[in-house]
């Protein structure tokens, strides 16, 4: 993406995300002459002072636009000299208008990332990008802790370790407790996927809107009810889920319920935790056993239990009884796909790794420390904490979303 800023006035961004929202924020960049040439033409503070003459970091209250008796009630942070934020209502209306007044000025609008990119290198502009993305607060928090300096600082460390010759072991050590983190740190901007499987009827669809608390996925008393993978996102103890609804799994020469299956059985293999349902009012059937034997790892639910127990001693101990009806094991379902999906939880300050590249640049730097390539080692992490963010559509290109 180029930049024009040397034949306009600045640049403009739009911060907060587009539509409605009680408040919107636009961030500018001028040129130095253009403060008073353009922007004291549109904004006429309460104080009656010109923005120049504002001090920076003064919250400024007054009207924007070009027609004085006409305008927006904004209020204006100058950041800096030339730099500064423009609040004005959410939504469309407001936001459009002033960045065609910008516009007309000859300032470029510009995507926010862009933007933001100035106050750090590709390592800063991916931590924002992710933390933007946060779907939960506890997420954020931690995102922001890697966006103001933790991740910077840890790699930077790093860094020193490896160029300075000091032991390999402390520097692989070190190098080890952040790749614990990677799938965390990926996860923190992208839900972790839950698959509920099961034969047809075993209420699959029953389950996932009792847990979600609204009626996502058609019930329905007949088998095969569901046949696309059906999905919604939520959060279990501030951690964002994905969660998918899938077609009853079951032998059929139905072309239509056949493609549903194939589709169950993908979302299987690439999921997080699987959620195995068997219908315990009715006797275990062979495809129950088979199901239970083939994905061990997940987590077995002995469904409709308010409706009485045919199972007894075959359903597996660690199963969970439960029931859409009644809301029982709900409860126990969350905390155990927790402990699954995030069995630790990182200190305030430690830390992660939050994109693919980075996971990726530290891989290469602990193959190459530990095959006594120090060379190769700095190299990967100096790209890592060094690779300028205007390089940051090419490499988002390559890594694909994370
Ligand atoms: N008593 C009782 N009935 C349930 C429970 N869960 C589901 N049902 C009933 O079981 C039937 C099937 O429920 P669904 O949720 O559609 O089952 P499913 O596994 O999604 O079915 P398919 O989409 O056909 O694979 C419906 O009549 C539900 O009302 C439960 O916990 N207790
Ligand atoms: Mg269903």
């Amino acid at each position: 993406m180029t930049r024009c800023v040397e034949r306009s006035a600045g640049i403009a961004a739009l911060l907060t995300p587009v539509g409605r929202g009680a408040v919107a924020t636009i961030r500018v960049e001028a040129e130095s002459s253009e403060v008073d040439q353009s922007i004291d033409k549109l904004f006429r503070a309460a104080n009656g002072q010109t923005l120049l003459r504002q001090p920076v970091g003064r919250i400024v209250f007054g009207r924007w636009g070009r027609d004085s008796t006409f305008g927006e009630d904004v209020v204006v942070c100058r950041l800096a000299t030339n730099n500064f934020e423009i609040h004005c209502h959410g939504g469309d209306a407001a936001v459009r208008c002033i960045l065609e007044d910008l516009a007309q000025a000859n300032f470029v609008t510009v995507p926010w990332q862009q933007q933001l990119s100035d106050f750090g290198g590709l390592l800063e502009s991916e931590c924002a990008d992710r933390l933007s993305r946060a779907t939960t607060w506890r997420t954020a928090e931690i995102l922001q802790e890697q966006a103001s300096g933790v991740l910077r600082r840890s790699l930077g460390n790093l860094l020193g370790l490896v160029a300075n010759h000091s032991s390999a072991e402390v520097a692989l050590a070190q190098l080890d407790s952040l790749l614990a983190w990677s799938r965390f740190g990926l996860h923190l901007s992208v839900p972790w996927h839950v698959v509920l499987t099961g034969r047809p009827n075993v209420g699959k669809s029953s389950l996932i809107n009792a847990m979600l608390g609204y009626q996502r996925a058609i019930v329905f008393d007949q088998p095969g009810t569901t046949r696309d993978v059906v999905t919604a996102e939520t959060a279990f103890h501030g951690w964002p889920v994905l969660l998918a609804d899938t077609a009853g799994l079951r032998e059929t020469s139905e072309e239509l319920e056949a493609a549903g299956i194939a589709m169950a059985r993908g979302q299987l293999e690439s999921a997080d935790a699987r959620l195995v349902l068997v219908d315990v009012s009715q006797p275990p059937t062979g495809e129950d056993e088979q199901l239970i034997v083939n994905w061990h790892n997940a987590i077995v639910i002995g469904h409709k239990c308010d409706l009485g127990d045919c199972w007894g001693t075959k359903l597996p101990v660690t199963a969970i009884k439960a029931s859409s009806v009644t809301g029982e094991g709900l409860d126990e379902i969350q905390q155990r796909l927790i402990k699954q999906l995030v069995p630790n939880v990182p200190a305030a300050g430690t830390a992660i790794p939050v994109s693919s590249r980075q996971v990726s640049l530290l891989c290469e730097a602990r193959q190459a420390l530990a095959e006594g390539n120090r060379d190769s080692a700095e190299d990967a992490l100096k790209r890592l904490l060094d690779e300028p963010a205007a390089d940051a559509d090419r490499v988002r290109a390559a890594e694909g979303s994370d």
